[in-house]
């Protein structure tokens, strides 16, 4: 893996790719298949590429890959008995998964187009590629597949490469990388930021500056506190509407002003409570209400692609927000909210040198929740960064412990680069279990001795 960020020869594999799937879709192309992740990132990228195939005339089938089966079974449902090079697929956001992949692509004469920004396993030999397959993905070349270059951001460069008038779908790449960076606009580095930059002198979407507290942006200030996941506001998320109430009627804010419309000096005031910042936001000005706001309408992409992944689709061509989505989207950010907030304050904590484990289990959080409140309270800094976090307890149905695992990029910088992925590698081969993941975020299960034998020794498993 490249130290510094090899630009030139990225953008090297994506001329190339770029040039191939041109000259293949004018003389030999009939049919496109495209396999993309059931996320914000994932669906924008989807949408990017059908616009662009559109433009082409090429006709195309989609598939979402939400990473449920492993490649060879999910393939073996899309790719026909006949074999042909008049097919090609196009992956986004998916597909770095190449010692699964690349004994299948070996044996295909289909064309292979990989567009993602999700690691690569170390073992891979780039020398040893079929020639069916065009791999672009920019961490090879030590780019960040979050902060630097978003799904989305990757697909869009490949289409508007071929097509520069895509442009105008940049909002769809916005919500990409929304979804993906989890930062506000101006904290946006390299590829994500210049792309981010074309899009806004196309004005085809809007940056505004403001206070971010992305959850519910669209809401009302104190709706805004209470929901407010990113950042986590101690004394305020997960509060009851009383105590907002009160405590904005001390500060002489109206509660019931919409967040985007309070002035100057409430501005001032509100940025004297802990977390809270400007920053800069998207919107996107052809939609309405929640829609308007790219955090918002990316974090509910995100949920809906869990529960629901045709409404999540369909989201993408509405104006507003169904009544459905939206009492789900207020679930789940006042459900988070809350959790990260008996997470900081309530729920017991093990900590060791390297590790931290907090017992959600018996009806504290929902099992469901875990995997969120975990992500998104790492994201927060709600726990020391130097260590792991291990969130999760009994799982009924299975008598089994499941864990949900996490850990910052300082952690792995300080761990010499063992990260979730590692720790989760070692823990299957001493203590049985099953699980995986990558570098920040994974999941395992083990039985009960096993949970009791790994608290006990989890330093030694780093
Ligand atoms: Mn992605």
């Amino acid at each position: 893996m490249a130290k510094k960020p090899d630009r030139t020869a990225f953008l090297r594999d994506l001329e190339g790719a770029v040039e191939h799937f041109t000259d293949n879709s004018k003389s030999n192309y009939n049919n496109i298949v495209l396999i993309s992740h059931n996320d914000a990132d994932g669906i924008s990228s989807l949408q990017l590429i059908q616009n662009l195939l559109y433009k082409m005339k090429l006709s195309n089938d989609y598939f979402i890959y939400n990473r449920s089966v492993s490649w060879e079974h999910f393939l073996h449902g899309i790719l026909p008995k006949r074999q042909t090079n008049k097919t090609a697929l196009i992956f986004t956001d998916v597909g770095s998964n190449l010692s699964d992949l690349l004994p299948i692509i070996k044996n295909r004469e289909e064309h292979f187009y990989i567009l993602d920004h999700h690691e690569v396993d170390n073992a891979i030999d780039f020398n040893d590629f079929p020639n069916n397959l065009h791999f672009i993905n920019p961490t090879v070349y030590g780019f960040d597949g979050l902060a630097d270059i978003a799904g989305s951001t990757l697909t869009h460069m490949f289409a508007t490469s071929i097509d520069p008038s895509l442009i105008k779908y940049g909002w769809l790449t916005v919500i990409g990388i929304a979804g993906d960076s989890l930062r506000s606009m101006d904290k946006l580095q390299s590829f994500n930021k210049e792309t981010y930059q074309e899009i806004l002198d196309e004005e085809i979407v809007e940056d505004r500056k403001g206070l971010i507290l992305f959850g519910s942006m669209h809401d009302t200030v104190k709706n805004s506190l209470k929901n407010s996941i990113l950042p986590f506001i101690p004394g305020f998320s997960g509060e009851s509407d009383l105590h907002i109430k009160t405590q904005l009627s001390t500060m002489h804010i109206d509660a019931n002003k919409k967040l985007i419309d309070i002035n100057e000096n409430e501005i001032q005031s509100l940025l004297k409570l802990p977390k809270i910042n400007l920053g800069n936001y998207c919107i996107l000005p052809f939609k309405s209400g929640m829609l308007r706001f790219t955090f918002e309408h990316s974090l509910l992409l995100n949920i809906l692609s869990f529960k629901n992944i045709s409404a999540a689709i369909s989201i993408m061509a509405q104006k507003s927000i169904t009544r459905y989505a939206k009492t789900i989207y207020k679930d789940y950010v006042s459900d988070l909210a809350i959790n990260m907030k008996k997470l900081s304050q309530d729920l017991s904590k093990n900590e060791t040198k390297n590790a931290i484990f907090i017992d959600a289990g018996n009806g504290k959080i929902a099992p469901s929740n875990w995997s969120d409140t975990a992500s998104f309270s790492m994201v927060n800094g709600l726990f020391d960064q130097n260590k792991m976090l291990f969130l999760g307890g009994l799982e009924k149905k299975t008598r089994m412990i499941k864990l949900s695992v996490r850990c910052s990029r300082k952690f792995i910088k300080t761990h010499k680069n063992c990260g979730v992925n590692n720790v989760i590698t070692n823990i299957k081969q001493k203590l049985g279990g099953n699980g995986g993941g990558h570098k920040l975020a994974g999941g395992i299960r083990l039985s009960q001795a096993s949970f009791k034998l790994l608290k006990q020794n989890i330093d030694n498993y780093f």
